[in-house]
């Protein structure tokens, strides 16, 4: 047999409504569902070599090669052979043209592009709900980003964890939303999302509040988001970003995944909007902090961000498109 290759391109996505700890650990089944916007401009393109002369998976990232991640990736990639019907083993390669393991989403477009390539690559054909499956187990985050624009990851209730897929709310060219990331530091964090979530799990006195909140929350954001109202979304994005690091901060240590830059830039945002500028911060399991604006506020906001002492960049990014496949066939964004 010979080698059989597919590369993907993803983009990371921000959460609006947070995904923050697990219901099964094993299967990476979230504990809440989360609701999210994929990113343009941001990339990961993946590629996926199943290849007889090689004696077991290979990964690289950025050109390093990654034993720590490969587990996580074989997970997926024995998924894609199970259903192939094949042993073969594969050699894949991530490259990033942003921070990775520093809170901008890295595994949700690594994961999102290794489940199309890989399902590509072994002959496979899947449905988008059942590629954000095969990708949630990868990282949960990558079932989002499957899809383009607003997009839903179902909690789900089964223990199989089938129901638990991603779904479009809103296709990326539905709403036009600008997206400015200030990014305060390109050093990995300390703590992973992975074991931040269980460690708030159990040790947070507030995890049954956060839970029980998540029905409410991801109801009322995918009103706002049918509405395309930027203030309501807004506000409840901030909301939930606040709640996700309130129930993390509680946990026993505590986790607090901000600088001092991050911090000056969610006062620096609330200041824009004591001026009448509609602008709302979200920050994930990192320092970096995300902002949601009108397209035409944008030079406004990004100017403030850009004088924030701390911040090193800042990168301009709206709604972006779905995982795509880049050789040959390309596949719709949702
Ligand atoms: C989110 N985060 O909803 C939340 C908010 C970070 C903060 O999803 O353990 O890398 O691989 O399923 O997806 C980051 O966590 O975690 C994340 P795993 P993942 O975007």
């Amino acid at each position: 047999m010979s080698p059989r290759s597919a590369t993907a391109v993803a983009h990371p996505n921000v959460a609006l409504v947070k995904y923050w700890g697990k219901r099964d650990a094993a299967r990476n089944l979230p504990a809440v569902g989360s609701i999210s916007v994929t990113l343009a401009r941001l990339s990961t393109v993946t590629s996926v070599r199943f290849d007889p002369a090689l004696r077991g998976d290979e990964l690289s990232i950025g050109g390093l090669p990654d034993a720590q991640a490969l587990e996580r990736v074989s997970k997926v990639l024995d998924r894609v052979r199970a259903s192939a019907g094949f042993e073969l083993r594969a050699s894949v390669e991530s490259r990033s043209d942003f921070p990775i393991g520093a809170g901008l989403a890295s595994s949700a477009s690594a994961f999102a592009a290794l489940a199309l390539a890989a399902t590509k690559a072994a002959g496979l054909e899947r449905s988008r709900r059942d590629l954000s499956v095969l990708a949630r187990q990868g990282s949960g985050s990558a079932a989002r980003s499957l899809f383009g624009g607003f997009v839903e990851w179902h909690r789900g209730e089964r223990a199989d964890g089938i129901d638990s897929f991603a779904e479009q709310l809103l296709p990326e060219e539905a709403w036009p939303l600008a997206v400015l990331v200030a990014v305060t530091s390109g050093a990995p964090k300390s703590v992973g999302s992975s074991d931040g979530m269980e460690h708030t799990r159990l040790t947070s006195p507030y995890w049954p509040a956060w839970v029980e909140g998540a029905p409410a929350a991801l109801t009322a954001m995918r009103d706002a988001i049918g509405a395309r109202d930027l203030v309501r979304v807004g506000e409840l994005a901030e909301h939930s970003c606040l709640a996700m690091h309130a129930v993390a901060m509680a946990a026993r240590p505590g986790l607090v995944y901000w600088n001092a830059a991050t911090v000056a830039v969610m006062h620096a945002v609330r200041e824009l909007r004591q001026k009448g500028v509609p602008a709302y911060f979200s920050i994930d399991a990192g320092p970096q902090v995300k902002v949601l604006a009108a397209p035409s506020d944008a030079g406004r906001v990004r100017d403030v961000l850009r004088a924030v002492p701390g911040v090193e960049r800042v990168i301009d990014s709206r709604p972006g498109p779905g995982a795509q496949l880049v050789d040959g066939e390309m596949e719709s964004g949702s």
